[in-house]
Formats: structure tokens, C-alpha cells, sequence
């Protein structure tokens, strides 16, 4: 062996010592210094999803999560006069939050919760934007942030269920299933929402326009393939009812409102 290959086999052993010494010495710090990677706390509440806490009239707390591409809650509405809190994480990458006009600037780091308090004095909207470039959608990751006048604010009221857990229309939807394919609510789902369906101008697929009354649904029920609502496929069962069922369905869906 030539005294330049010896040397170049001397430098490769010691190149994989080095590197042998590294990862021994991170096993080491893992196991006796518990050394760890930072925790994700968006894994943990409260900060999982977006929400608005109110503590007072005039003192407030937002939990803001970014995650590509949106801030949740979309829209935050406070009194003028206010306090807020802001509380921010990210469920993936690192987002800039930036509320304009004001002097709130965040950056949201993945495993940290950043926070910073500001007031507003005037009712005034603002515009919460993304500045850390994150992605394709990045220029479309905005919030509202929108301070009103006291006299016209609402406090947030926790959602009215729409549904009667004891009605016994609503067992009914439940009980046969109507709810694996209908919202109650407004929502999009297999089938049209039934929220509002009486007296509702729908669609027919056959390009017929109809308006929902007692006839039409109490057919839509019992024969789901006479009349194909516009723009869904014609897969709804024909349900097992008894007469007594459909009147309890049909009165329900009437008064859905
Ligand atoms: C497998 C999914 C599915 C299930 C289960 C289902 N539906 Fe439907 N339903 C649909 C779809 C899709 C439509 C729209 C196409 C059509 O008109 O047939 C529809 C249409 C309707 C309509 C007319 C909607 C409109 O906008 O005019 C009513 C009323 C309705 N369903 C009631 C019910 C009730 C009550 C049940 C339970 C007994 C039920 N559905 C179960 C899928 C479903
Ligand atoms: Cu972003």
C-alpha cells in the first residue's frame, strides 16, 4: 500500500469515528439528559382549533391557528373599546401574521404558541394576512378581524342547535338513516340540505323547476326516483315507512326551518 492510500484510509476511519461520536453522544442526551425535539403544542388544547374567548365586556382572547391556507377563525367580531389577547400556533408550517393597521406581528412557528395583546379604541375592519411565504395558496391567507361599535355588538352566542334530540321527526331522520346523506343544517352533503326545503324552489334534473310542498315531499320520500333534484345522482334509497312515518317526516321537514 502506497503511503497516500494509507493516509486516505486514516482519514476515512476517523471521518466514520466522528461521525460514530456524534450519534452516541445525541443517544446520550436523549437518554440521560432527556434532551428532546420541542413538543408540537397545537397537538395539545387549546390550541387545536380557532376560537374567541370572551373573559369581559371589553376583554377578549383569540386563539388563531394558520395552517395552509386559511387562519381559523376566519372572522373575529369585538367591541370597540376592547382588549384582545391574540394566541397564535400553526398546525404545519411557519406563516407571518400580520394584523394591518395595527402593530401586531406574529410569526406562527410550528410547536410554539406566540401571543401578543392589542386594543381597539375604534370600530374599524381589519385585515389579519399571512407574510412568510407558505405555499401555492399563500397570497390567499387572510382573516377579518372586525371591531364594531358596542352598540350594535352581539356577543357571540354559542350556536342554537338546529335539531330537537326529542322530536320525534328528528328520531326519525336519524333512525333511517336520512343523516348519513342530509344535513339539517345548510350543509352540503350526498343529498340536498333539508334545512329550509319547504317552499324551496329546487331543480329538477329533467329541467322542471317545482316548489317543495306537502305533495312533493311526501313523494320525495316515499319514491325518491319520481323527482331527481338537479344536480345529484338519483341514489337515494326508496326508505321502509309506515304512512304514520311519512306524515311524522314530512311535518318535520315543514317546520325546518
Ligand atoms: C344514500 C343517500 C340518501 C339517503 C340515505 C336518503 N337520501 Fe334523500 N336524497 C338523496 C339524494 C342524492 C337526493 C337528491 C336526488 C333526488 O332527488 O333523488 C335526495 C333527495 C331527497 C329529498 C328532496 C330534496 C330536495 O331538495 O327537493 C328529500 C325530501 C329527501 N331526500 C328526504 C330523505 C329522507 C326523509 C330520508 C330518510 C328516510 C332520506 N332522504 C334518505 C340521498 C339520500
Ligand atoms: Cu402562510
Amino acid at each position: 500500500m502506497t503511503p497516500s492510500l494509507r493516509l486516505e484510509r486514516r482519514i476515512i476511519i476517523i471521518a466514520i469515528a466522528f461521525v460514530l461520536v456524534l450519534f452516541g453522544l445525541a443517544a446520550l442526551a436523549i437518554n440521560m439528559f432527556h434532551v428532546g425535539l420541542p413538543t408540537c403544542l397545537t397537538d395539545i388544547k387549546p390550541f387545536q382549533k380557532g376560537e374567541l374567548i370572551t373573559h369581559s365586556p371589553d376583554h377578549y382572547e383569540v386563539h388563531y391557528v394558520a395552517r395552509m391556507w386559511e387562519f381559523d377563525p376566519e372572522e373575529v367580531v369585538v367591541p370597540a373599546g376592547s382588549t384582545v389577547d391574540v394566541y397564535l400556533s400553526t398546525t404545519d408550517v411557519t406563516h407571518g401574521v400580520i394584523l394591518l393597521g395595527t402593530n401586531l406581528n406574529l410569526m406562527a412557528v410550528p410547536g410554539v404558541v406566540n401571543y401578543a395583546r392589542v386594543k381597539f379604541d375604534r370600530p374599524r375592519d381589519y385585515q389579519l394576512l399571512c407574510h412568510e411565504y407558505c405555499g401555492t395558496g399563500h397570497e390567499r391567507m387572510a382573516a377579518k378581524l372586525r371591531v364594531v361599535d358596542p352598540a350594535t355588538f352581539k356577543p357571540n352566542e354559542p350556536k342554537a342547535p338546529v335539531q330537537q334530540p326529542t322530536d320525534p321527526g328528528y328520531r326519525l331522520l336519524e333512525a333511517k338513516d336520512c343523516l348519513t346523506c342530509h344535513s339539517i343544517d345548510g350543509s352540503e352533503s350526498i343529498g340536498p340540505t333539508l334545512k329550509g326545503i319547504y317552499g324551496r324552489k329546487t331543480k329538477l334534473a329533467n329541467g322542471a323547476t317545482i316548489v317543495a310542498d306537502d305533495v312533493y315531499l311526501r313523494e320525495s320520500i316515499a319514491n325518491p326516483s319520481a323527482k331527481v333534484v338537479n344536480g345529484f345522482d338519483d341514489v337515494m334509497p326508496k326508505p321502509e315507512l309506515t304512512e304514520q312515518e311519512i306524515n311524522a317526516l314530512v311535518e318535520y321537514l315543514e317546520n325546518l326551518k
